[in-house]
C-alpha cells in the first residue's frame, strides 16, 4: 500500500473482523491487549465458521482461542511470509483478476532495477542508503507506466516478485523461523485458501510485528499477501494494525511525529525543493516535479486541465494552504506564501525520531524536555541510557497523572533494587543539574474531547468528573502555554518573532476558558468568510478562501438550523448497512469522509456493478449507471452507491483507466507489490535479514542486519557466543504499559505483583532454574533481576539445525507505585526499523542465570 495513510491504521474496522472467513493474527496478543477485537472475531467462528491462525513465538490466550497456533522464532516474519508469498503464486492461489485489476502486477520495471546478496541496486556502503532512482516503472512518452496485463514480460512486477521469492522454499523457512513444517503447511493451506473471490481473509497484528529493524517491511509482506489473495478494501478483508494507546491513531493523524505535518503531508525541510511553497507543492504533488508552472494559477489551470497524475494527492495544494490558513489567519496571504516561511524546516539530513532525540540529548545537545503523557524511563529502548540522557538535560517539564518513573528520576530510588552491573549510572540526585517541573494533568475521564481508535472512528467522550486537586486537562496547559508565550512576544518587530506574534491563537470561550469545540472547528475546517464548517475535503480550496488543521478531519463537522453539528458526537448504535455488514456509519465519525473500509472500490468486480462471484452479501459500493453523478446533466455519468461511503475518484468515464484505479492515494492508483521509489528506504521487496543481535548467520542471503539500518552503537551489539538466547518483550492484561497508570492500582498491582521472565522447560533445566526463583537476565547493555516463569508456552526452536532458547520479559516495571520491579528496557538495544525508527524491542540477545 506504499506509505498512503501512514503505517499503521486498520483498513478495515473492528466490527469487520466479524465477517472474516479466516484470520490470521501474527505479532499480537489480541485477547489480552485488544480484547474487543476478539469479540467479533469470535462472533466469524460462530456464525460463518471462520478460521482464526495465531502466529507467534510464545503460546499465548490468543493461541488457545485460535484453530491453529503455529511458532516462530522472533524477527524472522518477512521469511515466514516470504514463503507464503511463494506458496501463493506457485500453487496459483492468488486472486488473478483482482491482481491483475487492482494491483500494479503488471507494471514494467526499470531495467537497471536489480538484486544480489541481499542488497537492492543503489546501495552505498558507507551511508548505508540507498539511491532509490531505479526503484521504478518503466515509462511512455507522457510519463504513464507501461503494463503487461498477461503478467508475462520478465520486467513486470509479478515476474519479479515471483523471481525474488523463489529462494523462500518450505524448507528454508522452517530452517530460518524454527517452525515445525508441518505446522507452516497447515498455516499455508488455510489462510491462502482466502485467495478464492468468494473468501476474505483479515491479517491482525501489532508491536510483535513493527518493532524490529525490518518492521515496516513486516508490514509491507502483509500487504502483499493480502493483494495476492484479493483481500484488501472486502469485508472481512484488511491489513490490519490494531493501534496501541487509546488515541494513539489520533495522536498520529496530528503529526506528533517529526516527519509529517498534520494529515500525513511531509514536513517541510531545509532544501531548495522545499524553499518557498510553490516549490514544496511541486515536491508534494505527485507527477508534478516537471510541469511548466511559475506560481499557483498556473498550477490551477493545469490541474483543471487533467494533469498532473497524482491520484487523490492532486488536491494536496489545498491541504497544505487551508492548514497554513488555519494557523496564521490572516497573517497568511497569497502574497507571503501563505506564511509557508513560518513553518519550521527540519534538517534533511537529521533524524529526530525516539532513539536520535536520546542520543542527541545523551551528547548533550538539548537543553530542555517536554515530557508530556510519556514514561521513557521504563519504556524507552535501553533505558539506562535514556535515563542518563536525562540528566544532560538543563530543564525537564514533566504533564502527567503521576510523578512516573521519569518525573522522578532524579530521585535515584529505583537503582536499589538493580543488581550490581557496570553500565548503571552511578549517580546521587545532588550531581543532577536538571530543574524539574511538574504540571499536573487531568484523567481520560476528567475532561471532553476525541479519540480515534484502531479502525479510524473518532469518538467524543463527554466529562465524567472534575480533575482532582490541581491538575488540568490537557488542552488548558497547553492553551495556557500558548497565550502567555504569545504574551512574551507581543509587540516584537523582528523578523524571526512573526511565526509567534502572528500565529493564530483564539481557543478561548467568551469567560476565557479553552474551549474544545473551537480546537475541534479549527481540525475540521472552516470557510474563512463565515466560520461555517467545511463540509468535506473536496470542498477545501488553495485561495486562502478555507482555514483546515487536519484535512482528513474535515467532514466531521456540519451546520445544520443555526447549529454546527460534530458528527463525532453521533451515537446511534443501529446498524445502518443493508447488508448486515456492521458498519454502524451513524456511530461516531470515521476518517476519511466517514468511510468505515477504505478502499471499498475493490468490493465490487473491474466494471463496477458486479460483485465478486459468490461474494454478493459483502459488496460494499457499487456503480449505477441510471443514477448520472451530476442531477442537472441527465447524460451524465453514472454514480457510486451503496452501505459505504465510496473510495474512488469521480469517474471520468468507465473505459478510462483509472476507472479500476482503487487506491487513489498512489498516483498508479494501483495497490503496490512492487514499492517504488522513496516509498521504502530497504527496498521495493521485503527481503529477510537478521534481528540486530541474532543468534545465526543470514542463510537468505549475504547480509545479516537490514541494510538500510541505522547503528547508532556499535559497542552495544551482543553476540551469541556471550549471549545464546533471544529475548523478547510484551504486556499482560493487568497491566498497561509503562505500569504508571496500572502499578498505582492496588488491585491490578496485586494480581501482577512481580516482574517475570517465561522459560521453557528445556531451558530451565539446562540452567538448573524452577519456577519462582529469582533469576538474572544480562546483556551488553545492563543486567535485570525477575522472577522465573518456568512454563510449556515457550519451546525450544530448532533453527538451521540448531537448538536456539527464546525468553520473554513483562517491560510493565519501574521504581515507583504498589508493584515495582526493574525495567526490562534496560536490556533492549537503540536501534530501530529503517523506515519507522521503532525500537527493536521485539528481539535481541541475553542470558540467564539463577540470582
Ligand atoms: N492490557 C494491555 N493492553 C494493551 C497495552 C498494555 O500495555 N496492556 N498496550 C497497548 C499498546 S500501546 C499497544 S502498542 C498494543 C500492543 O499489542 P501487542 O502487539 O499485542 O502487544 P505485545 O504483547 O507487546 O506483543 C504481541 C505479541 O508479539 C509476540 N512477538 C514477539 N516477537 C515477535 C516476532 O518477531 N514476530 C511475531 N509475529 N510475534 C512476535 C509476543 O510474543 C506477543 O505475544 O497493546 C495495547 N493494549
Ligand atoms: N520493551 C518494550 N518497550 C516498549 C514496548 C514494548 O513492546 N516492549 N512498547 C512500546 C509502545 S508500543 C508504546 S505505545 C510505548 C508506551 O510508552 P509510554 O507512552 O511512555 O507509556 P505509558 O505507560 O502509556 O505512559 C503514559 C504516561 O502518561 C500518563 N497519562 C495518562 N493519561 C494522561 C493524560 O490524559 N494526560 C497526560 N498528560 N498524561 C497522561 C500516565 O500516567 C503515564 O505516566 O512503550 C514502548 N516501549
Ligand atoms: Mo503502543
Amino acid at each position: 500500500m506504499g506509505p498512503s495513510f501512514g503505517r499503521g491504521v486498520m483498513t478495515n474496522h473492528i466490527v469487520d473482523l466479524k465477517n472474516t472467513d479466516c484470520a490470521l493474527i501474527m505479532g499480537s496478543n489480541a485477547a489480552e491487549n485488544h480484547p474487543i477485537s476478539m469479540r467479533w472475531l469470535l462472533k466469524a467462528r460462530e456464525t460463518r465458521g471462520a478460521k482464526i491462525i495465531h502466529v507467534d513465538p510464545r503460546f499465548t490466550r490468543t493461541s488457545a482461542r485460535s484453530d491453529i497456533y503455529c511458532p516462530m522464532r522472533s524477527g524472522t516474519d518477512i521469511a515466514f511470509l516470504g514463503g507464503m508469498i511463494k506458496y501463493i503464486i506457485d500453487n496459483e492461489l492468488y486472486h488473478k483478476d483482482y491482481v491483475v485489476h487492482y494491483t500494479n502486477a503488471s507494471f514494467l520495471v526499470k531495467e537497471e532495477f536489480g538484486f544480489e546478496d541481499g542488497l537492492f541496486t543503489g546501495y552505498d556502503a558507507e551511508k548505508r542508503k540507498y539511491d532509490v532512482s531505479s526503484w521504478d516503472y518503466q515509462v511512455d512518452e507522457a510519463g504513464l507506466p507501461l503494463t503487461d496485463p498477461t503478467l508475462q514480460d520478465p520486467r513486470c512486477v509479478f515476474q519479479l516478485m515471483k523471481k525474488h521469492y523463489e529462494r523462500y522454499d518450505i524448507d528454508t523457512v522452517c530452517k530460518i523461523t524454527g517452525t515445525p513444517k508441518n505446522k507452516y503447511l497447515e498455516v499455508l493451506n488455510t489462510y491462502c485458501a482466502t485467495g478464492a473471490p468468494d473468501k476474505t481473509g483479515n491479517i491482525m497484528y501489532a508491536m510483535g510485528i513493527t518493532q524490529h529493524t525490518v518492521g515496516s517491511q513486516n508490514v509491507r509482506s502483509f500487504a502483499m499477501v493480502q493483494l495476492l489473495l484479493g483481500n484488501m478494501g472486502r469485508p472481512g478483508g484488511g491489513v490490519n494494525a490494531l493501534r496501541g494507546e487509546n488515541n494513539v491513531q489520533g495522536a498520529t493523524d496530528m503529526a506528533l511525529l517529526f516527519h509529517i505535518i498534520p494529515g500525513y503531508i511531509d514536513s517541510p525541510m531545509n532544501t531548495a525543493a522545499n524553499k518557498d511553497l510553490l516549490s514544496f507543492i511541486r515536491a508534494q504533488t505527485p507527477g508534478a516535479a516537471k510541469l511548466p508552472f511559475t506560481n499557483l494559477e498556473e498550477f490551477r489551470a493545469l490541474v483543471k486541465a487533467g494533469f498532473p497524475n497524482s491520484g487523490f494527492k492532486i488536491n494536496t495544494s489545498k491541504w497544505v494552504i487551508s492548514l497554513l490558513k488555519a494557523w496564521w489567519g490572516k497573517a497568511a496571504t497569497a502574497d507571503n506564501d501563505f506564511g509557508y516561511h513560518y513553518l519550521p524546516k527540519r534538517d534533511g539530513n537529521k533524524n529526530y525520531s525516539h532513539i536520535a532525540l536520546f542520543e542527541a540529548m545523551h551528547r548533550g545537545e538539548i537543553d530542555g524536555l517536554f515530557v508530556n503523557g510519556t514514561n521513557p524511563v521504563v519504556g524507552g529502548p535501553n533505558a539506562n541510557k535514556e535515563q542518563e540522557a536525562l540528566t544532560k538535560l538543563k530543564w525537564m517539564v514533566s504533564v502527567d497523572l503521576w510523578l512516573n518513573e521519569t518525573a522522578d528520576y532524579w530521585t535515584y530510588q529505583g537503582w536499589e533494587r538493580t543488581v550490581k552491573n557496570p553500565n548503571v549510572p552511578t549517580y546521587t540526585p545532588a550531581d543532577i543539574q536538571t530543574e524539574v517541573f511538574f504540571l499536573p494533568a487531568a484523567a481520560v475521564y476528567e475532561k471532553e474531547g476525541t479519540a480515534a481508535q484502531t479502525g479510524r472512528w473518532v469518538q467524543f467522550r463527554w466529562k465524567g468528573a472534575d480533575p482532582v486537586g490541581e491538575s488540568k486537562a490537557d488542552l488548558w496547559i497547553y492553551n495556557e502555554l500558548g497565550k502567555r508565550v504569545k504574551k512574551l512576544y507581543a509587540g516584537s518587530t523582528k523578523p524571526q518573532d512573526e511565526p509567534i506574534v502572528n500565529l493564530d491563537w483564539n481557543y478561548d470561550d467568551e469567560n476565557g476558558h479553552d474551549d474544545i469545540m473551537k480546537v475541534a472547528l479549527e481540525l475540521c475546517g472552516y470557510n474563512v468568510a463565515d466560520g461555517k464548517p467545511v463540509e468535506g475535503f473536496a470542498k477545501l480550496s488553495d485561495d486562502g478562501s478555507t482555514a483546515c488543521g487536519c484535512w482528513v478531519y474535515c467532514g466531521a463537522m456540519t451546520y445544520k438550523d443555526g447549529k454546527i453539528i460534530y458528527k463525532t458526537q453521533n451515537r446511534d448504535n443501529k446498524d445502518n448497512s443493508k447488508t448486515g455488514l456492521g458498519l454502524f456509519s451513524n456511530w461516531a465519525w470515521a476518517w476519511p469522509m466517514n468511510r468505515r473500509i477504505v478502499y471499498n472500490r475493490c468490493s465490487v468486480q473491474p466494471d463496477g456493478m458486479t460483485p465478486w462471484p459468490g461474494d454478493a452479501d459483502r459488496q460494499l459500493i457499487r456503480w449505477d449507471p441510471t443514477i448520472p453523478a451530476d442531477p442537472k446533466k441527465p447524460e451524465a455519468l453514472g454514480s457510486w452507491v451503496g452501505d459505504d461511503v465510496p473510495d474512488f475518484l469521480k469517474p471520468t468515464s468507465p473505459d478510462k483507466p483509472a476507472f479500476t484505479g482503487p487506491f487513489i492515494m498512489r498516483p498508479e492508483l494501483k495497490g503496490c507489490l512492487f514499492a517504488p521509489k522513496s516509498a521504502m528506504k530497504d527496498g521495493p521487496f521485503p527481503e529477510h535479514y537478521e534481528p540486530w543481535e541474532s543468534p545465526t548467520e543470514n542463510i537468505m542471503n549475504k547480509q545479516n542486519l537490514n541494510p538500510a539500518t541505522k547503528v547508532w552503537e556499535p559497542d552495544k551489539q551482543g553476540t551469541s557466543d556471550k549471549y545464546p538466547i533471544i529475548g523478547t518483550t510484551y504486556r499482560v492484561v493487568e497491566h498497561w504499559q509503562t505500569g504508571a497508570l496500572t502499578r498505582n492500582l492496588p488491585w491490578l498491582a496485586e494480581l501482577m505483583p512481580d516482574m517475570m521472565v517465561e522459560l521453557s522447560e528445556q531451558l530451565a533445566k539446562e540452567r538448573g532454574i524452577k519456577n519462582g526463583h529469582k533469576v538474572i537476565i544480562s546483556t551488553t547493555r545492563g543486567d535485570i533481576e525477575a522472577v522465573a516463569c518456568v512454563t510449556k508456552r515457550f519451546k525450544p526452536f530448532i533453527v538451521n539445525g540448531k537448538t536456539v532458547h527464546e525468553i520473554g520479559l513483562l517491560w510493565h516495571y519501574g521504581f515507583k507505585g504498589y508493584a515495582t520491579g526493574d525495567p526490562a528496557n534496560r536490556l533492549t538495544p537503540h536501534i530501530g526499523d529503517a523506515n519507522t525508527m521503532i525500537p527493536e524491542y521485539k528481539a535481541w540477545l541475553c542470558d540467564i542465570r539463577r540470582a
